[in-house]
């Protein structure tokens, strides 16, 4: 998937919202990264009650961001990098973070930010993960999208944004 035709806008006015980050600990440079631009992303969209929440795994985000969406988070955000190996564990590891997200979306109703990076090799993630050198920045990225998406269904609530 191509990095073009991301949309380009203004940080999303976030004033008020609850935030949590469930944030993997495999690959911690490429993760530190990541974190960083969720944290610059709230910060950019005036989210100040915002924690931070760390699992061992990609695999272990859905359940966290499950619980997160069901304790009354307003978005949450997934984070985690996926390094291709010489077993198929890959394919299973982003399978699972991805439909399981997902469904911890959808069931809750709460938008979840997909920051999650699944590459074939530690350059690639490192181009993404928003670090001084990278060149995209998918954490900031997946939060503004969260935050974006709970400003839109409330807009469809009829709700003040
Ligand atoms: C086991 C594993 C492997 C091989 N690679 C990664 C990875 O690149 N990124 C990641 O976030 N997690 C990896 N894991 C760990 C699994 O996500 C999970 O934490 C373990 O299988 C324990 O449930």
């Amino acid at each position: 998937m191509a990095g073009r035709g991301a949309p380009v806008a203004e940080p999303v006015r976030g004033e008020g919202l609850r935030a949590a980050i469930v944030a993997a600990q495999w690959h911690d440079e490429v993760m530190d990264g990541l974190i960083g631009g969720a944290r610059r992303a709230l910060a950019d969209s005036g989210v100040t009650d915002a924690i931070v929440l760390r699992v061992p795994g990609s695999f272990e985000l859905p359940v966290a961001a499950l619980h997160a969406a069901k304790a009354g988070y307003d978005a949450v955000v997934a984070l985690g990098v996926v390094i291709r190996g010489d077993t198929p564990h890959f394919e299973y590891v982003c399978q699972a973070a991805t439909n399981g997200l997902t469904q911890a979306s959808v069931s809750t109703g709460v938008p979840i930010g997909f920051g999650v990076l699944t590459c074939d090799n530690d350059q690639q993630a490192l181009d993404r993960c928003g670090l001084p050198h990278s060149r995209e920045d998918k954490g900031y990225e997946a939060t503004q999208a969260a935050l974006s998406t709970v400003l839109a269904v409330r807009t469809l609530a009829g709700e003040p944004v």
